[in-house]
């Protein structure tokens, strides 16, 4: 047996082993794409296993995360730092080999994959990445190709389909997507409910496709090949598989998927297979072989890059380093602020003319809006678009596609280059959801800039009118949900989001004019970098009024009215609820006021704030759906103006 065939087996039945020990995972679907691994990671693939994180390092995804056995067994052999016992300890309490693969508990694993579809976005966007960097420093500098696996259930989901459809208008001709056409889902035949030409389709969205036979290593590899020479396309190559392949009784049947392949079942692939039967995690020395040698000739590439790098002219450099480190200014708060014009605005204005200053100042900032940047305000201005071929600019197109969207701007954030945003209206977070779960997943600065932010964008009603969204984002571990109140908060937020370097940022922006809030004489700028602070005192106060966003003036005005009838009242603004709730308890506790009884005002779900406001608390909002009417009236209706939310807390009283 070769060393290539070696090295199929060796995968093929370390991940069959792993699953078994595991008592728990897939085994067929790793069995079946062995080979195609192989061939990627020891004929293709630029990577040096001990240098994981090298920039121009081609990306390998592993979308159909289900089979992260194959990932697993691919990145040991190949020589990173994940060794045979981290593979017995698949599946088990704080391995590094989990379930689905997690991005950060092993080098080599460039994405956290499971939910089908995402993996497919993210190599849209890690590709993009590529092709942007190529544009700033020069293809000898950067210039990557992605190689992404994907299954059937990864290419039947809607957020695979609009990201594929975005990297065909691009042309992004570094990303190979290789299709595992197995024809086999967990209910069975995909003729149950997947009869289109996979092939057709994605033409259709300006890919070159190719169909192979997946078990032939030779068709592979030339498909391989010319997609690596293919120009302006992304190419989708559909290799016909086997679940399971080798597997007496249950190859090419569901039941190779999502459960052990048995002892009985395994020993027999692997006679078959002239494996020995009866060893478990067997790893031939020789089956190392290729993948040693693809190291050693990418260490070759990898050195020549050092070189290039090390000779680059110091602006080069300079460009270089501001994207490979992220770079933002120390003070960047400080400089925001000053560009601040004072002027009441909604904070989607304001916000806007603090991301321009941004913009300037942090050169990884790159976004764009699906298809509402009118209404969002987010492009940089002065920077052309991202077109196909033309990708220097730093305003993208996502189109309406925005869970695509959200996927790309994970992708192009996991390239390690860019601090990347994409926008649209706030009700529309839901089609982002899955990718901002996962963005906070894998602790990336993905931004995501959602404005029309209440009911109070009015007259569009409630099919647009976000009312559990601001909750149900908080309630996303590791997202910070920022809602800022005037210009200050703006300047804030933003340097909270681009300065927060392990984890992405959701902001909510009114749609309509807020007043520019009066602060104290001697306030200090950086309370409100806390998260949630002090804005109006009150000596003897009775009432501590907690509002965000668009409602933090009307709890200004509710306190007026409450202090003037004697029921003292201050008002806390609280911008991000997460970075507040990260403060050390005392400090949250002062904050909030331990006497006072709380009082939470907020256009939207009101039911959760009554884990901040306690028993006796007070919580205004909205737990219906608003309805189609001009904002003031809104805010009549539904109690949430000064006098209404003052005669409400003295109705508690
Ligand atoms: C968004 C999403 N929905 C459902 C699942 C559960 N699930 C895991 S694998 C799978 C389908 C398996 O079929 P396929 O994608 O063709 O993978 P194969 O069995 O061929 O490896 C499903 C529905 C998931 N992981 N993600
Ligand atoms: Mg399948």
């Amino acid at each position: 047996m070769s060393a290539f065939d070696q090295a199929i087996r060796t995968i093929q039945f370390l991940s069959a082993d792993g699953v078994e020990k595991a008592a728990s995972g897939h085994p067929g679907t790793p069995m079946a794409l062995a080979g195609i691994a192989v061939e990627i990671f020891t004929q293709h693939l630029r990577y040096v296993p001990e240098d994981p994180t090298w920039p121009n390092r081609d990306r390998f995804v592993l979308s159909c995360g289900h089979a992260s056995m194959l990932l697993y067994s691919t990145l040991f052999m190949a020589g990173y730092d994940l060794s045979l016992e981290d593979l017995k300890q698949f599946r088990q309490w704080n391995s590094r080999t989990a379930g689905h693969p997690e991005y950060g508990f092993a080098p080599g694993i460039e994405t956290t994959t499971g939910p089908l579809g995402q993996g497919v976005g993210n190599a849209v966007g890690l590709a993009l990445a590529s092709k942007l960097m190529s544009a700033r420093v020069g293809a000898e500098v950067i210039d990557y190709n992605v190689y992404c696996l994907a299954s059937d259930g990864d290419l039947m989901e809607g957020v695979a389909s609009e990201a594929a459809s975005i990297a065909g208008h691009l042309g992004l001709d570094n990303l190979i997507v290789i299709y595992d056409d197995n024809k086999i889902t967990i209910d069975g035949s995909t003729e149950l409910s997947f009869s289109e030409d996979v092939a057709k389709r994605f033409e259709a969205y300006g890919f070159a496709t190719e169909r192979v036979d997946g078990h032939a290593p030779d068709q592979v590899r030339s498909a391989i090949e010319r997609a690596k020479a293919r120009k302006g396309q992304p190419s989708l190559i559909l290799a016909r598989t086997t679940i399971g392949i080798g597997a007496p009784t249950k190859a090419g049947t569901s039941k190779a998927h999502g459960a052990p392949l048995g002892a009985e079942e395994i020993k027999a692939a692997k006679i078959a297979a002239g494996w020995p039967g009866d060893v478990s995690f067997n790893v031939p020395e020789e089956a190392k072989a290729p993948f040693k040698d693809r190291a050693a000739q990418n260490r070759i590439t990898r050195d020549a890059w050092k070189k290039l790098v090390a000779g680059l002219d110091a602006d080069k450099r300079k460009t270089l380093d501001s994207f490979l480190n992220r770079t933002v200014p120390a003070d960047l708060y400080e400089q925001l602020r000053k560009s601040l014009d004072g002027k009441a605005d909604a904070t989607r204005n304001t916000a806007a003319k603090v991301q321009q200053k941004v913009a300037a100042l942090v050169p990884s900032l790159v976004g764009g809006a699906a298809d509402l940047a009118e209404s969002t305000k987010t492009t940089i201005k002065g920077s052309p678009d991202v077109h196909r071929g033309e990708f220097a600019g730093r305003n993208l197109n996502f189109g309406i596609r925005e869970h695509g969207m959200a996927a790309v701007l994970n992708g192009m954030a996991l390239s390690g280059f860019f601090i990347p945003f994409g926008s649209t209206f706030l009700i529309f977070s839901d089609y982002c959801r899955p990718s901002i779960r996962l963005a906070s997943i894998m602790h990336q600065r993905s931004l995501f800039v959602f404005t029309h932010d209440s009911i109070f964008l009015g007259e569009d009603g409630p099919t647009h009118q976000p009312i559990e969204h601001l909750w149900s984002l908080r309630l996303i571990p590791n997202l910070d949900v920022v809602r800022p109140a005037d210009g200050l908060e703006c300047a804030a937020v933003w340097t909270h989001a681009v300065t927060r370097t392990n984890g992405p940022t959701a902001f909510a922006l009114s749609r309509q004019k807020l007043p520019e809030l009066e602060r104290p004489a001697g306030f200090d700028p950086a309370r409100v970098l806390d998260g949630a602070y002090v804005l109006a005192d009150a000596a003897n106060a009775v009432f501590t009024l907690i509002a965000t966003g668009s409602e933090v003036h009307v709890a200004l005005a509710a306190k007026k009215i409450l202090d003037e009838k004697g029921h003292p009242a201050c008002v806390v603004s609280a911008p991000c609820w997460e970075a507040f709730q990260r403060l050390p308890a005392a400090t949250i506790e002062s904050v909030l006021g331990p006497g006072t009884r709380r009082v939470s005002i907020e256009a939207g779900s009101s039911v959760p704030w009554r884990t901040v406001t306690g028993e006796r608390g007070i919580n205004i909002g909205l737990d219906r759906f608003g309805a189609s009417a001009p904002a003031e009236r809104l805010a009549e209706e539904f109690g949430l103006t000064g006098a209404k939310v003052a005669e409400r807390v003295l109705s508690a009283l």
